[in-house]
């Protein structure tokens, strides 16, 4: 796929004023710092699309892009950032499996992990609960740059290891570099198959 366009379209702090879900839609989600918004931009080819390294676990937005007037990139606040109070925490688990569970239009979550790390427990309990949700999900290790391919599939393998404790099959999963702008042929790949498979969802207009 060649992005062509890619323009943010809105910052919402409420389910209820995302755009209607008549456009195929993919979350984008990880712990704070994990490469979101680098993996955003290299995605899109546009630098400022998606700010990086903005003080993490301030805001709770969702923010949607559309790309190639056809569908959504959406970028959803960081999850596991170590200074955020427990009521905080709370809030996001609410408002974020609010909008996993019920974006009628939600084709898949891209979850992010950060493939210098062992499996961390936190990223381990999201995959959990996707699944039990049924919601369907790739991996996405980030920041490949950062150590030798043979530490990252060391890491990979670990987190198969975890997750299949699980879950039965291991899920599709892409290793990237934004540095070095790897991985982005593969996910946009990706996304373009399930795309050309898109019919608008049944939803409940609202006023
Ligand atoms: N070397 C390297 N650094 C990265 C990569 N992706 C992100 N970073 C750096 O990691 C930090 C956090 O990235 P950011 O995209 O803001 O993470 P976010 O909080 O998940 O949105 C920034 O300093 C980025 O420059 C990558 O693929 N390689
Ligand atoms: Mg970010």
């Amino acid at each position: 796929m060649i992005v062509k366009t890619a323009e943010f379209i809105c910052s919402n702090t409420q389910i209820s004023k995302l755009p209607p879900p008549v456009k195929a839609e993919y979350a984008f989600i990880g712990r704070s710092n994990v490469g979101k918004s680098s993996l955003i931009n290299m995605l899109t080819a546009k630098k400022g699309l998606a700010k990086t390294s903005q003080t993490p676990g301030k805001t709770q937005l969702i923010n949607h892009f559309f790309i190639n007037d056809s569908w959504y990139i959406v970028d959803l606040p960081g999850y596991g950032y170590a200074r955020a109070s427990k009521t905080n925490k709370a809030n996001w688990n609410k408002f974020i499996h609010n909008y996993l569970d019920k974006r009628e239009s939600l084709q898949c979550v891209m979850v992010l992990i950060d493939s210098r790390l062992e499996p961390q427990k936190i990223d381990l309990e999201f995959c959990n609960w996707l699944g039990e949700k049924g919601l369907s999900f790739v991996l996405v290790f980030t920041k490949a740059d950062k150590q030798s391919s043979v530490k990252t599939d060391q890491n990979i393998a670990k987190f198969k290891k975890s997750l299949t404790e699980t879950f039965e099959e291991f899920p599709q999963y892409f290793v990237t570099s934004s540095e070095l702008q790897s991985g982005r042929d593969e996910i946009l790949g990706f996304i373009d198959n399930i795309n050309k498979s898109f019919v608008i969802p049944h939803f409940e207009p609202r006023d």
